[in-house]
This record gives structure tokens, C-alpha cells and sequence, in this order.
């Protein structure tokens, strides 16, 4: 028995449950994860970065390996990048590389903290000269999106103290909101700028932009061109990150995600591996919003330390699509009776029902008829590609390293 008959069966399942198979998988054709060309060079922690053999050297070898990974995945078309990791001579070649490849270049990322002039802060430096090089290197960003036909600016920034009464906290409010606001009347029309947020690290007391909240007033003050950004692994231990979702979708204002896993910090563990049900929440709420998250970029921001990089981003961009797909199979009909009769468990069983159902014979229908393998990692594990790239790149530790 193939996986024709158990699809056949969930097929006929969600159609007596008034839930269209077609649109199901229209929508899971169309899902768009975008990867992060950090995640293919060796990344560590700052104990150690472990070299990996066959590594991407080079931004060259970055855009090979997520090419790569869109074919065995078919949802995957676009890499972002993160300047000056990625600085090249010239952008345009850059981005019809990507394209000859068969993807694109999605988000560019300014980097504000491996130079040693950011020590105290990028944007929030107590130095104008300093605010003044960020506000630089955020223009340049902005020039790079066009060259490379990105439509999106990813911010995060590490500035913050780690002392009480270290710097003035308003002044650097002040000095941030005002870069930003520079930043987004330079925006191509059209295009985005997203803020990220993150509560601690590598400042130890306060973060310029610590909240969902800080990075939605910002952005407010911006303009129409900004929203938030959030990192699955940049909060609190116990923050309903759904609800956040949520919130920020109903304002306008949910701009995109960094997906990872944590368990007690910014792990950038596989997406949806010690979370699989929060994930699916988030999703949930997303699907809920319809036309209201159309706009909403969906990237994946980890840096792996002993997972095989390949392997790791192919089961990431896996487990967003099986989060999607469990998403796409609540029974709204039944979920909005049961919350209209306010049976509390009547609704979450209605969730329960989607998490708990096996949608991999579904998905293995949908690679089928996008013509990509049915499993991706059994492909993958069958596949020359690591094995080429081992041979070809060798191990080097310098290139492409990142200590996150
Ligand atoms: C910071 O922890 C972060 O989440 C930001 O998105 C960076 O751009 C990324 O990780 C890579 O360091
Ligand atoms: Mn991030």
C-alpha cells in the first residue's frame, strides 16, 4: 500500500467535513518559506563554531545549497542575506545568480553587531558619529534591496546596556525612532522594512527594542511601510507568541517571522521540533487572518551547531509545512459553533482533531503533483549533493562562520 490510499481517505474525511481538498492543496503549493544563507555556513555558539565538511564558503556556495533545498522542497524560492556577511562587489550579478539558480534574494539584513563601533549601540550609540555610520549602512541596505530585487528590510538591532544608569534610556529611544524613520523614507515604493524584536542578548539589562509592543510603536511612527518582525525564539518563557501573531495581524502590522525552536533562550534549534504545537497555533491564527496575512513573510533564522546544515533546513522548512497543512485542516465550520455555544473544550478538541491528524500521506500527494520527490529527506539521504559538496568545498572554519 502506497500513500494513495491513506490520502484518499483523508481526502474523503475532510470533504465530509465541508473542507475543500483542492483549496487545501492550492494553498500548500503556494506556502513560501524563505531560508537565510547563514543557516549553510558553519554557525556555533560562542563556546565553539564546529566546522562542517562541505560548509558554504562563500555566498556563491549559500545560494547553491538553498537552490538546492528549494528543489527537493518546491516551497522554498528565495534566500535571505545579511550584509556585510554577504557583501559583494556587485548586487545585480548577486541577484540574476540567484536567479539562474531558480530562487531569489528575499530579505536583506543590515548587521549592527560584529563591528567594533556598535559596541554601545548602533542606531541608540551615545556617539553621533556612530549613529550616523548605522544610518549609513541601513541606507546602503536599502540600495543593496534594489540592485538585488528584494522588497524587504529585516532589522534587528543588539543595542542595548548592561548596567543600570549605563546610558540614557530615552535618548537612545529618541535616536533609534529617528534612524528608523529616516530609514523608511528611503524605502523603493512597494517594498517593507520589519522590525525585529528580542528581550536580552547580547545586552544583558535593557534592549533598545525589547517587545512585539516597542517594535509596533516604532513602527507606527514610521509609516505604512513598517511592521514587526518576530523571532519565534526571542521571548519570554511562557509568551503566547499566537496571541501576539494574532494582535499584530488584526492591526496591519505582522510584516514576517524568523522561525526557530527554543527551549530556554534564542536556541535556533530546528523549527517546530520542542514546539510542534505552538507552531501550530501560530499558523492557526495566520489561516484565521485570510487575506489579512497575505503580505506575511515567513523565514527561518537559524544558525546550527552540531545538526548537518542541509539536513537541518530541509526538516525546517518540512515541519512549516506540516504545521501549515494541520492548520489548513481545522474545521472552521464546527470551531466557530462550538465558540459561539461557548463549549470550551468542544472548540479545542476542534484544534486537537487538526494537530492530532497525520497529513503526511496529504503532503506526499501535493510534492507529487508539484513535481518535486514525495520525501525530501529520504531523497536528500539518497542524493550526491552533500556528498559533492563535501568533496568540493573541503572543511574550512573561516569561511561563512557565524557565532550566534
Ligand atoms: C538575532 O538573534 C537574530 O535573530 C537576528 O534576526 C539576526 O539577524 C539573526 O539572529 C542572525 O544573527
Ligand atoms: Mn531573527
Amino acid at each position: 500500500m502506497t500513500y494513495t490510499d491513506d490520502y484518499k481517505r483523508l481526502a474523503e474525511k475532510l470533504t465530509t467535513k465541508g473542507i475543500s481538498v483542492d483549496d487545501v492543496k492550492a494553498k500548500l503549493k503556494a506556502q513560501h518559506i524563505e531560508t537565510p544563507s547563514w543557516g549553510y555556513g558553519n554557525g556555533g555558539t560562542r563556546f565553539k563554531v564546529f566546522a562542517w565538511q562541505g560548509a558554504a564558503r562563500n555566498i556563491w556556495d549559500k545560494i547553491e545549497d538553498a537552490a538546492y533545498i528549494h528543489k527537493l522542497t518546491g516551497i522554498a524560492p528565495s534566500m535571505a542575506i545579511h550584509i556585510p556577511w554577504d557583501k559583494v562587489d556587485d548586487y545585480a550579478a548577486l541577484g540574476q545568480k540567484a536567479k539562474a539558480a531558480g530562487i531569489s534574494i528575499g530579505a536583506v539584513n543590515p548587521n549592527f553587531f560584529q563591528d567594533d563601533q556598535y559596541k554601545l549601540g548602533s542606531l541608540t550609540n551615545p556617539s553621533a558619529t556612530v549613529r550616523e555610520e548605522a544610518l549609513a549602512h541601513m541606507l546602503e541596505c536599502v540600495e543593496v534591496m534594489s540592485k538585488v530585487g528584494s522588497d524587504l528590510l529585516s532589522l534587528w538591532f543588539a543595542d542595548g546596556t548592561n548596567y543600570a544608569g549605563q546610558d540614557s534610556i530615552p535618548r537612545r529611544k529618541r535616536d533609534l525612532e529617528a534612524g528608523l524613520i529616516e530609514t523608511h523614507k528611503h524605502l523603493p515604493p512597494g517594498s517593507r522594512m520589519l522590525i525585529e524584536y528580542k528581550f536580552f542578548e547580547p545586552a544583558f539589562y535593557h534592549t533598545d527594542l525589547a517587545d512585539w509592543g516597542m517594535a509596533y510603536a516604532m513602527a507606527l511612527k514610521c509609516g505604512p511601510q513598517a511592521q514587526v518582525l518576530v523571532d519565534t525564539g526571542h521571548h519570554a518563557q511562557g509568551t503566547n507568541i499566537a496571541h501576539i501573531v494574532s494582535f499584530l495581524l488584526d492591526e496591519g502590522r505582522l510584516g514576517g517571522f524568523h522561525f526557530n525552536a527554543r527551549r530556554y533562550a534564542d536556541d535556533d534549534l530546528i523549527v517546530g521540533t520542542n514546539n510542534p504545537f505552538e507552531l501550530f497555533e501560530i499558523y492557526c491564527e495566520l489561516v484565521q487572518a485570510g487575506e489579512g496575512a497575505k503580505d506575511v513573510a515567513y523565514m527561518i533564522d537559524q544558525s546550527h551547531n552540531i545538526e548537518p546544515k542541509l539536513e537541518a533546513m530541509l526538516v525546517s522548512v518540512v515541519n512549516c509545512q506540516v504545521a501549515y497543512a494541520k492548520s489548513l485542516i481545522v474545521d472552521m465550520t464546527k470551531l466557530r459553533q462550538m465558540q459561539a455555544a461557548g463549549d470550551v473544550l468542544g472548540a479545542q478538541q476542534v484544534y486537537v482533531d487538526a494537530y492530532e491528524t497525520d497529513v503526511r500521506p496529504l503532503l506526499m500527494q501535493v510534492r507529487e503533483e508539484m513535481g518535486v520527490p514525495v520525501d525530501p529527506m529520504a531523497f536528500y539521504r539518497g542524493d550526491g549533493y552533500a556528498k559533492k559538496v563535501a568533496e568540493a568545498r573541503g572543511i574550512n572554519l573561516s569561511a561563512g562562520s557565524a557565532i550566534q
